[in-house]
């Protein structure tokens, strides 16, 4: 089985490659910018990929199926010559694990107000900030699929009321669930919001100014989902007005965020650089290499991507 590689750096690129060849010793694994270097076409039967230049895949012959590295498969599926193959998600795990830890941080540092406590302590300021026990905190996670589901109940487990947002009707224990139709009702109780949604034409451009403005005042923000989903200038605009008192921001419209770009030193703003649930080689090449090794038995993982629903 031959396998082209392909992340937005080489070094990158060469990690995965060195991890991959432990897990999948049988394959042949080369970086998809070589195999295609010479122009035209090459052969390979399985792509495993994180934002493939467009139109690349479309070079690949022979090619049975796409692998994302990662859950998201939005990087994959923006391809306008994308080849006719099923497309697969990364989950496991180590990522749901990541996920769980990253929200679960971000929410309580929110929920316990520290950036307030840590502004006054650059101050020598004793302040004792009273803030709500969790059971009082309201908290919304838009997406519940496998890490919105497992971010919310470690939410719950952690005592916040907890509310989730999905695009068909859900229930879950301890979680008040609103379809996609209700976001109206559903922002207007999230003191402090979580974006888990994956990319697509509906979750698009979804959180712009008047759906910021449905939030209560003085909302926080954790913004793990697409950078596409987030008005950014609406954003500004929002933790100035004090509609948004804070806001953790992981993924961006342009990624790496630009040096000069206002949220890198915006003191209502915490950065970090889409690693929210970055999935490592290590862990990432067992699991890839479980997928292809279904794909060449003929079954399909169940990680299967639904082109038309878009995640
Ligand atoms: C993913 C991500 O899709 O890390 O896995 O964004």
């Amino acid at each position: 089985m031959r396998v082209a590689l392909h992340t937005p750096r080489p070094e990158g690129t060469a990690r995965w490659i060195a991890a991959l060849a432990e897990a999948l010793p049988e394959a042949e694994l080369c970086a998809l910018n070589d195999l295609l270097a010479g122009g035209g076409s090459a052969p390979a039967d399985y792509a495993v990929v994180w934002r493939p230049p467009p139109g690349a895949l479309a070079r690949l012959r022979g090619l049975r199926a796409i692998v994302s590295i990662g859950a998201g498969v939005d990087h994959v599926l923006a391809d306008p010559a994308l080849p006719p193959v099923p497309v697969l998600r990364t989950l496991g795990p180590d990522l749901t694990q990541r996920m769980r830890e990253y929200v679960a941080l971000h929410v309580l540092r929110h929920h316990r107000d520290m950036p307030a406590l840590c502004a006054a302590q650059a101050r020598a300021e004793w302040r004792q900030i009273v803030t709500p026990p969790a059971p009082r905190r309201r908290v919304g996670v838009m997406g519940l699929g496998v890490l919105g589901s497992a971010a919310a109940q470690t939410l719950v487990a952690l005592g916040f009321d907890v509310a989730g947002l999905s695009r068909e009707p859900r229930e879950m224990a301890g979680i008040r669930c609103y379809p996609a139709g209700a976001l109206p009702d559903f922002l207007a109780r999230s003191e402090i919001l979580v974006n888990l949604l994956p990319l697509t034409a509906q979750t698009r451009d979804l959180l712009d100014a008047r759906r910021l403005a449905m939030l209560p005042r003085g909302a926080c923000l954790v913004h793990a989902g697409r950078g596409e989903h987030l008005d950014e200038d609406a954003l500004l605009d929002a933790l100035d007005s004090g509609q948004i008192a804070q806001a953790t921001l992981d993924v961006f419209r342009t990624e790496p965020l630009p040096a000069d770009h206002p949220f890198w030193r915006h003191p209502q703003v915490t950065v970090t650089p889409h690693l929210a649930s970055m999935i490592d080689p290590q862990s990432g090449a067992a699991l890839i290499a479980e997928s292809l090794r279904a794909c060449a038995r003929g079954a399909l993982p169940a990680a299967l991507a639904d082109p038309q629903r878009g995640y």
